[in-house]
């Protein structure tokens, strides 16, 4: 049973005992909560150390100033690195793939990241976070080319989050349901403060960048009209517009009480594919999403089912309460 409060380690070794989570991935999760807790501390202190401008830069005492975003890189790669079963690291701050394997084995891991999601927010005191997603690869392979990490999102076998807000979180999914955890000062423990998070099924809350109305193709444009139409309108309700400009911050509030968000392809980002990167940023979070009772869809197929092209590919998204994604996606269908 989980109990509320137990610690992050506990949670893990009931993985272990009950659903067979191997002792190594046991190993690399507690790791990678150490790397969340510390560049939660790293993001408290950014303004303190000068770490809140751009890598390269000096500042005001002319010393050199290190991104949040190449700190948090580091950390997860220094973390991750102790886990003999990591076969490769990509990071969101990386242009190629990190092998820590020149011969892999079946059964071994790659961890996909982005350490700082959120970091425009860094300056503006708002909530960021890091999001990763871990695929074990079911045969040895080829170290020698960064195709190989070119993995299904449906292979995940863990996803998570953490978000450094007024406290910090670290919400996971092994593939039983989504479990979220809060960093107690103090103890230094994550503790299980949300229980078997569930997305409720309906909802009349929904997240986007409103500003590139003009950019849309025409099913956006088709839903966000009938949002804004509220009682007068075909859906006959009122809606409820969220707009962080933080991934991890937008879907930890559809967790905690529905919604949906959504970053389409747009006339803007169209010659990239979209804005939010498919590896470490739509396949966890939508691993997440589904587990937690939600959808998670490009507009016309499940996220979790695109084929990578690259490793830095990009992907519309729109994921969160079921019938939402439903209906968006059926605009897509009409058009
Ligand atoms: P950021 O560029 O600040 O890292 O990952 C990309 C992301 O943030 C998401 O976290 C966020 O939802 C989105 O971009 C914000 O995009 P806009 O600046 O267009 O609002």
């Amino acid at each position: 049973m989980l109990e509320t409060n137990m610690t992050f380690r506990q949670f893990l070794l009931h993985d272990y005992r009950h659903e067979g989570l191997e002792k190594d991935l046991v190993f690399l999760l507690e790791d990678i909560a150490t790397a969340c807790a510390i560049i939660s501390n790293h993001v408290r202190d950014g303004a303190f150390k000068g770490n809140l401008g751009v890598a390269g830069s000096t500042n005001v005492q002319g010393e050199d100033q290190k991104q949040l975003d190449v700190i948090a890189d580091e950390e997860f790669i220094r973390h991750c690195s102790n886990c003999s079963r990591v076969a490769a690291l990509v990071s969101e701050e990386v242009d190629e793939v990190h092998w820590l394997k020149k011969e892999t084995k079946a059964g071994d891991y790659i961890v996909y990241f982005d350490p700082l999601d959120g970091s425009s927010n860094l300056d503006v005191n708002l909530s960021v976070g890091s999001i990763f997603s871990i695929v074990q690869i079911a045969e040895p392979i080829d170290t020698s080319t960064d195709a190989s990490v070119l993995i299904k999102g449906s292979e995940q076998i863990c996803a998570g989050y953490s978000v450094y807000g007024p406290s910090t979180s670290l919400v996971i999914t092994t593939g039983h349901g989504v479990n979220g955890f809060t960093h107690q000062q103090g103890t230094g423990e994550f503790r299980l403060t949300f229980k078997d998070m569930t997305i409720p099924e309906t909802t009349k809350e929904f997240a986007i960048n409103a500003s590139r109305y003009r950019l849309w193709e025409e099913p956006i444009r088709a839903y966000f009209d009938e949002c804004l139409a509220g009682v007068e309108g075909p859906r006959a309700s009122n809606t409820n517009m969220r707009w962080t400009a933080s991934m991890v911050a937008d879907i930890h509030r559809i967790l905690t009480r529905g919604g949906v968000f959504l970053y389409p392809q747009d006339e803007g980002n169209r010659a990239t594919g979209g804005k939010l990167r498919l590896m470490y940023e739509a396949n966890p979070m939508g691993f997440i999403v589904e587990q937690a009772g939600g959808s998670a869809s490009t507009g016309t197929q499940r996220i979790l089912d695109v084929t990578p092209t690259s490793h830095h590919q990009r992907v519309p998204v729109i994921m969160g309460s079921k019938d939402e994604v439903a209906r968006i996606d059926a605009f897509h269908t009409k058009s």
